[in-house]
């Protein structure tokens, strides 16, 4: 864990300049709280109540934030999701890649997110969560049940990971501040 949690916090390094808000979305039991605790350790996250939905926000690094909460249920809540939709500059969706009889529940919920203006263009990390369990669906499988080869507009990238153990997660944070630099970069941002 040690060693993980050095090569996390070094992958982080790659936003260093930039200030970055990013979306960590997913459907609950995901895995998210699990990761937002292996960005940061040994630190509580901030919970905003709002109504209807709880949002978590952790600052890993300077001018980063990661604003988490989970996707599904109520329609009417969507609608405030819109504040938090603007000016983001990455999301990461994270799906329990054993739990095979809700991949179409998490395709529809991140179908219904990419289809929303603000978030046009953003890029995407797919987290493949719970690799380490027997019968985990692969990572390019999973972005396949998620339909993001059919996605136009977002560059997105899968990656397995085990939130519990934190492997993957430095893999993908270092692609995310990629994504993220190149998106921002061409906004001129
Ligand atoms: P959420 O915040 O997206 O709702 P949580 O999800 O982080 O609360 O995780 C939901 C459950 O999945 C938790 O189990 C958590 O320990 C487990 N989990 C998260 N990541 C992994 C992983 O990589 N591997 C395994 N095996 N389990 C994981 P409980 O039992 O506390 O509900
Ligand atoms: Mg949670």
């Amino acid at each position: 864990m040690g060693l993980l949690f050095s090569r996390i916090q070094q992958a982080l390094q790659g936003f260093y300049g930039m200030e970055a808000r990013i979306l960590l979305l997913g459907l609950d039991a995901a895995g998210k709280t699990t990761l937002l605790y292996r960005l940061k350790l040994n630190e509580t996250t901030m919970t905003i109540p709002t109504v209807g939905f709880n949002v978590e926000t952790i600052q890993p690094i300077n001018n980063v934030t990661f604003t988490m909460w989970d996707v599904g249920g109520q329609d009417r809540i969507r609608v405030l999701w819109r504040h938090y939709h603007a000016n983001t500059d990455g999301l990461v969706f994270v799906v329990d890649s054993v739990d095979s009889r809700r991949f179409e529940e998490a395709r529809l919920e991140l179908e219904a997110l990419l289809d929303a203006s603000l978030l046009q263009g953003v890029p995407l990390v797919l987290l493949a969560n719970k690799q380490d369990l027997p019968g985990a669906c692969p990572p390019q499988q999973m972005a396949e049940e998620m339909g993001l080869r059919k996605l136009r507009g977002n560059p997105w990238h899968a990656q397995g990971c085990c939130a519990m153990s934190g492997e993957g997660i430095p893999e993908a944070m270092t692609k995310l501040s990629e994504m993220v630099k190149q998106y921002r970069d061409a906004r001129g941002t």
